[in-house]
């Protein structure tokens, strides 16, 4: 039924923490749809549409586009989704990354929606480094060099973590070990996500 209401997760964590990767297993084993707001806003980029330059402008300089723009696209992949699947789990991967994001959301999701259960990956810094440099050599990224790596921590620091923060105070946080190696943190996420997969 395509008015039925999304089942939503949120994913957090820091650049590298293993969201994408998390997600996608997820997604081939548990049926979950992963959106990834990050990749969502690099297919905008792709399309080359109006809002094309000022997306590379902000990912580049490690900083969180507008709102607007990346909720529209959240919402538009969403609706996409559920009309051809009938599929209403949803993993939204990196995002809300501000409090500004959070009201963003709201605003189109409908402040009286629930608030959604968050996966927080937890990963000590130098291991976020190592990972994000490992994949430098082939992602292709313009975000995946030292220079944006140091503004891309910065801006986890100063503005995801306090909207993380507002989760925890809520009890909607769950929070995952992802500095393991890829099959225990699987195993840590399978786990979590349970309670919330069918
Ligand atoms: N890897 C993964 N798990 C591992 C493990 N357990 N052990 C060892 N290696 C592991 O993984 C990163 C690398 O580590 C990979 O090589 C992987 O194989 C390996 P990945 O799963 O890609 O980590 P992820 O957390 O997804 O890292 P990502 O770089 O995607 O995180 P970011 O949060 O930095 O990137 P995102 O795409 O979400 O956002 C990019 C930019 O878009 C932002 O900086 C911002 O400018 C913009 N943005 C917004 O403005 N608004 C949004 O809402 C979202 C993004
Ligand atoms: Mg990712």
């Amino acid at each position: 039924d395509p008015r039925e209401k999304p089942n939503v997760v949120f994913v957090l964590g820091g650049p590298g923490a293993g969201k994408g990767t998390m997600c996608e297993l997820a997604m081939n084993q548990l049926g979950w749809k992963h959106l990834s707001a990050g990749d969502l806003l690099r297919a905008e980029r792709k399309e080359g549409g109006k809002n094309a330059a000022l997306i590379e402008e902000y990912i580049s300089a490690g900083k969180i586009v507008p709102v607007t723009i990346t909720v529209g696209l959240i919402k538009k992949a969403m609706t996409t989704i559920m009309e051809e699947t009938g599929i209403v789990n949803f993993l939204v991967d990196g995002f809300p990354r501000s409090l500004e994001n959070w009201s963003g959301w709201q605003e189109v999701f409908g402040a009286d929606a629930a608030m959604p259960t968050m996966l927080f990956f937890e990963c000590p810094l130098p291991i976020l480094e190592e990972r994000i440099m490992g994949r430098a050599k082939y992602s292709g990224r313009s975000d995946d060099n030292v220079e944006s790596l140091r503004k891309r921590f910065k801006t986890y620091k100063d503005e995801t973590m306090p909207i993380v923060e507002v989760f925890k105070k809520a009890g909607k946080v769950v929070d995952i070990n992802s500095s393991k190696p890829r099959e225990e943190v699987w195993d840590l996420v399978k786990e979590k996500l349970a309670p919330w997969s069918d």
